[in-house]
């Protein structure tokens, strides 16, 4: 499998060896993908094709579910639960998911060659217009408006491969706090002095050895003192919320053992300093978000340059998965009632599997194309794509399970198993056959692979 097409681990961390927006990856995942020259139809607005969309029908169809504003689903009650926590900020839910690139990236600091740039990565309505890949995307439009406090929630969109933990369709809430920055000390050391007598009674342990240094630096404009109190408030409040969160589900399990937190130092190119949260379940450390001190470059641009303070962006499925016991990504999408009615607002149930319906594989073996006949080089998620439109939430799993390169000619060949699966029923061996075979078509027509 292609490590480098697991998920976004960080916006920033992702090694560039993907292919960058501006070269070959055009030809390929566009136009090939939705072949009507009618303009694609969005919330009533209308925007022109051009050789840049790669926006799929079965994508779009997911930008009217809203889940986050359900109140009695998982995502929905986690939302209203975080913003229970946090509440003195305004809770801002129903934006459009439709932002510009500009927004999405240039606006936040990101390289124009960053990899989260690509086609492979992102959805593209065309070169002007995106889905939004994270809930940043609304950082200076919200800062713009003097909005001090806030927390955002929305669905993001990402290209990616296929398992129990990746979709291309999750939800993230961004949250921050900025303050005028001759109120900034006063405001975060008192905020502080609350939360840290609350962490120190709390069954918590938290491991940070994180470092303000060269590599995560204070920003040059910054009071040191300033910096220091607002990256600690950043922490205190973090830590507070993930206490509030899993503190009852680590003492459940583990008779009294404590929750453990860990801190790691980030990049994000529009926060310093910058950290990932990590918490232990199961045995092992979840990723719950990444956060920092905003940067300075953020507030001019969204004309509140006197103001100084944090943001985090946190998935909410990755913590759901965890609350409710959810074992597959793609249960958070059914509509099944024995899914929809387990859960009520305000409450975090454990989830009861209703149906074990067994796995059915199909395997496709293809060659891929020769560099000279016209197809962009071969991309993972290119693939999953195709998979995902025929067979949509039924393709529980694509994974490559084999690799043969031909000895004399030097040609390349892979092997990839799909594991179809329904949430909800059984699948049966025609029927995967038969989207198998519809895969290959498409893979053939769209991608030049050569079936063996
Ligand atoms: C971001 O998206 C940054 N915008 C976060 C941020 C906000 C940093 C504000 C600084 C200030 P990242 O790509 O790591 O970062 O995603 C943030 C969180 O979203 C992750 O920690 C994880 O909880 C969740 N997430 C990321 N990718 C996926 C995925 N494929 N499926 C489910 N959840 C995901
Ligand atoms: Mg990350």
């Amino acid at each position: 499998m292609n490590v480098l097409a697991r998920s976004w681990p960080s916006v920033a961390f992702r090694v560039i060896t993907r292919r960058s927006c501006n070269c070959n990856a055009a030809r390929f995942s566009t136009s090939s993908y939705i072949r009507k020259q009618e303009p694609i139809q969005v919330n009533g607005i209308s925007y022109p094709r051009d050789d840049y969309t790669n926006v799929t029908p079965t994508i779009l169809s997911k930008v009217a579910r809203q889940l986050h504003l359900q109140p009695s689903h998982p995502i929905g009650i986690l939302r209203s639960l975080i913003e229970a926590h946090f509440a003195t900020f305004e809770a801002i839910n129903t934006l459009s998911p439709i932002v510009t690139v500009h927004q999405n990236f240039d606006e936040l600091g990101f390289a124009p060659d960053h990899p989260g740039r690509s086609l492979t990565d992102s959805y593209y309505l065309n070169r002007q217009h995106m889905l939004r890949t994270h809930t940043s995307a609304h950082e200076v439009e919200v800062f713009k408006k003097g909005t001090e406090r806030w927390l955002l929630t929305a669905d993001v969109y990402r290209r990616d491969e296929i398992d129990a933990s990746h979709y291309p369709v999750f939800h993230q809430m961004e949250g921050a706090h900025v303050v005028p920055r001759s109120e900034a000390l006063a405001t975060f050391e008192a905020s502080n002095a609350i939360l840290e007598k609350k962490l120190s009674n709390a069954n918590i342990v938290i491991m940070d050895d994180t470092k303000v240094g060269a590599s995560n630096p204070y920003q040059d404009c910054h009071d040191p003192l300033l910096a220091e109190a607002a990256t600690r408030n950043l922490k205190n409040s973090l830590n507070s919320l993930v206490l509030e969160l899993f503190g009852g589900i680590a003492n459940r399990a583990g008779a009294g053992e404590p929750l453990q937190v860990r801190w790691i130092e980030a990049f994000f190119p529009f926060t310093s300093p910058s950290y990932e949260v990590e918490v232990m379940f199961e045995g092992k450390w979840l990723e719950l978000l990444g956060c920092g001190v905003v940067k300075q470059a953020t507030m001019d641009r969204s004309s509140v340059p006197d103001k100084m303070g944090w943001a985090f962006g946190l998935g909410l499925e990755r913590i759901a998965m965890v609350l409710f016991g959810i074992p597959d990504i793609r249960l958070f999408w059914s509509t099944d009632p024995r899914f929809t009615q387990q859960f009520k607002a305000g409450q975090i149930t454990s989830f009861k599997p209703y149906s074990k319906n067994p796995p059915c594989y199909q395997d496709i073996s293809f060659w891929l194309p020769e560099s000279s006949s016209g197809f962009a080089q071969f991309h993972e998620n290119d693939f999953c794509e195709i998979v995902r439109d025929v067979a949509g939430d039924l393709a529980e799993e694509t994974a490559l399970v084999d690799t043969f390169v031909h000895p004399k000619t030097g040609r390349k060949s892979l092997c990839y198993r799909i594991n179809y699966r329904s949430m909800d029923r059984n699948v049966t061996t025609k029927e995967a056959r038969d989207y198998t075979q519809q895969i290959e078509e498409a893979a053939k027509a769209k991608m030049g692979l050569e079936i063996r």
